[in-house]
């Protein structure tokens, strides 16, 4: 990992005096050194800013995007009260999104410009997303194997220093743990079921596996935002160690489950006290990200088809609310 560098670079010991601060930026460096919340309103220096869009626009995109995989099971799902599970999961997704949303915009990022970015194909959404979901087992992968990651990322998110992002996360995790506990559950029942179910479950671990660890994103030594979110406190954990957490946190429910992890290579070390990694095939993840993933193209067709269809809604919303206003002043007036 790189030493954080730029005009608002951190070092440990920021609450320190600096003459050559602004009174601004000593605050706001007292208030990250001291573990505080940045708000709003607050000055902030523009680098933050421009991280916490990044990531925070990102992670809604995410969101908005991960509604697809699942989606495409609604009308399959094996029973009512699966679906009703499904259906429930993925309008959490949607939830999450316009948390996100919602918490980008206190920054000055406008609704309509992330939106624009991403139906273009300009912005970033995660990895993940763009793999298919040919199985029904697949629900229960991505809810254990996905949401599992999803968690061990967000959790130290809570305490992000960006105070909308960091209240925005404590929600999502409490739904993102729901989720996580229901893709094991898919998981569990499949496992216990007929040879073929049982080799349906096996054979969706095995896909989602390794993408799965490709969501924390790339190795420390080669992660450009992250010695600088660190010393911000947006970032509490670097990608390696979360990706180690994560491992260690799958290894002990694979074995409940009865499923294997797909990686030969992984063991238990006793010197380090974590587990040896089969090699991440990295070319891979760089390819998804450079839109060549199996199912980068039909996500943002969907979504842009999505957004075309839902002009008129829009366009409703904005007349009702420029018909309230001119009442409101009709009445004050
Ligand atoms: N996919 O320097 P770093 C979910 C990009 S939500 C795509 O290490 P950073 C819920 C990265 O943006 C899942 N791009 O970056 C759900 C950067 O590009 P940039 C989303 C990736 O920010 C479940 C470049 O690579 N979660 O699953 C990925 O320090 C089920 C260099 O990387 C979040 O967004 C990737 N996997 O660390 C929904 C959590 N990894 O911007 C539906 C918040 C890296 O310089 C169904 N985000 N990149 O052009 C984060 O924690 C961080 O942003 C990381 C990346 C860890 C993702």
């Amino acid at each position: 990992m790189t030493t954080p560098a730029g005009p608002y670079a951190l070092a440990p010991d920021a609450s320190a005096e600096n003459p050559a601060l602004s009174a601004d930026e000593q605050q706001f460096n007292d208030l990250i050194a001291a573990d505080s919340r940045i708000e709003p309103r607050d000055w902030m220096p523009e680098g933050y800013r421009k991280a916490l869009i990044r990531q925070i626009s990102q992670h809604a995109h995410s969101e908005i995007i991960g509604m697809q995989p699942e989606s495409n099971w609604i009308t399959r799902a094996p029973s009512l009260k699966r679906k009703a599970i499904l259906m429930a999961k993925v309008q959490d997704e949607a939830g999450h999104g316009l948390y996100l949303y919602s918490a980008a915009q206190t920054l000055g990022a406008t609704r309509d410009g992330m939106t624009d970015a991403l139906i273009a194909g300009k912005a970033r959404y995660s990895s993940i997303f763009n793999y298919p979901t040919p199985t029904w087992a697949d629900m229960g992968s991505i809810g254990w194997l996905v949401d599992g990651a999803a968690i061990c990322n967000q959790v130290p998110l809570c305490r992000a220093s960006y105070g909308p992002y960091g209240r925005a996360m404590v929600r999502i995790c409490k739904e993102e743990s729901f989720h996580q506990r229901q893709g094991f559950e898919i998981l569990l029942e499949l496992m216990q079921g007929t040879e073929e179910q049982r080799a349906m479950a096996q054979e969706s671990v095995n896909r989602w596996y390794w993408p799965a660890l490709m969501m924390f994103g790339p190795p420390d030594d080669d992660s450009p935002n992250s010695a600088q979110s660190m010393a911000w406190k947006i970032k509490r954990h670097s990608n390696d160690e979360l990706r180690q957490r994560f491992v260690g946190m799958l290894v002990p429910q694979a074995a409940v489950l009865g499923v294997t992890l797909p990686d030969p290579d992984l063991r238990w070390n006793e010197d380090t006290q974590q587990y040896d990694l089969g090699e991440i095939d990295w070319a891979e993840f760089h390819e998804v990200l450079a839109g060549r993933g199996a199912s980068n193209a039909q996500r943002l067709q969907r979504r842009r088809d999505a957004h075309a269809e839902g002009a008129w809604v829009r366009e409703a919303a904005a007349e009702y609310a420029r018909k309230q206003s001119e009442r409101s002043a009709q009445v004050a007036s």
